[in-house]
């Protein structure tokens, strides 16, 4: 579409030079300038890996997570009600192995079912992250998931309400984890 128009507008151009009286070459010149105009890439479609961690799952938020995904316009491409295993979070969390809330965070993402969805549209990896908000709930600000629904409640692990990527590497590993027939 955008290319069409940028040929229409050389054409235009062309057009509107001739009867200016312009030579040829130069018409040639004033199409080529407009046809060599370096199109806007189109922001590619991306996916990210939306979790509702357990306890989000358990207070009924599921819903709205999901309502918030979709009023702010992506698509939902899977949606599914899992029960984490040890070796799936393991693979999922391996750049916290070490950290002093690693096997808490393990041990509450064992807890219950998790919703793992996948999220479609441009800039869904970035603009899940600003719908979920900071990490600490008590930080999160207002309008956010995890401002508005998430406390502290006294643990050792942030209990957060949602997962999102952060990279689209992070996306395509998380993605294939928890969706590996996708
Ligand atoms: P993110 O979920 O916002 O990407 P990460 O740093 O990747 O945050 O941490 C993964 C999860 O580990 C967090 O969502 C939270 O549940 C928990 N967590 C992170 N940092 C802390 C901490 O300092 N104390 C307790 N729990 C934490
Ligand atoms: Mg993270």
């Amino acid at each position: 579409m955008t290319r069409t128009i940028a040929c229409w507008k050389a054409v235009a151009g062309a057009v509107a030079g001739r009867a200016e009286g312009r030579s040829g070459a130069d018409r040639l010149s004033a199409m080529t300038d407009v046809a060599d105009t370096t199109l806007p890439a189109e922001p590619a479609i991306e996916r990210t890996l939306v979790l509702v961690k357990p306890d989000g799952v358990r207070r009924g938020l599921s819903g709205e997570v999901l309502r918030r995904i979709e009023a702010k316009g992506y698509t939902l491409v899977a949606v599914e009600l899992k029960q984490a295993t040890t070796e799936l979070l393991a693979a999922h969390y391996a750049e916290h192995e070490g950290k002093p809330f690693y096997q808490p965070l393990v041990d509450f993402m064992l807890s219950g079912p998790t919703l793992a969805v996948v999220a479609e549209g441009q800039g869904v990896i970035p603009g899940f992250r600003s719908l979920a908000g900071a990490t600490n709930p008590t930080e999160a600000a207002p309008g956010t998931i995890r401002g508005d629904l998430g406390r502290d409640w006294g643990l050792k692990v942030q209990q957060n309400l949602v997962h999102g990527s952060d990279s689209p590497e992070s996306a395509a590993r998380e993605i294939g984890l928890w969706f590996p027939n996708l």
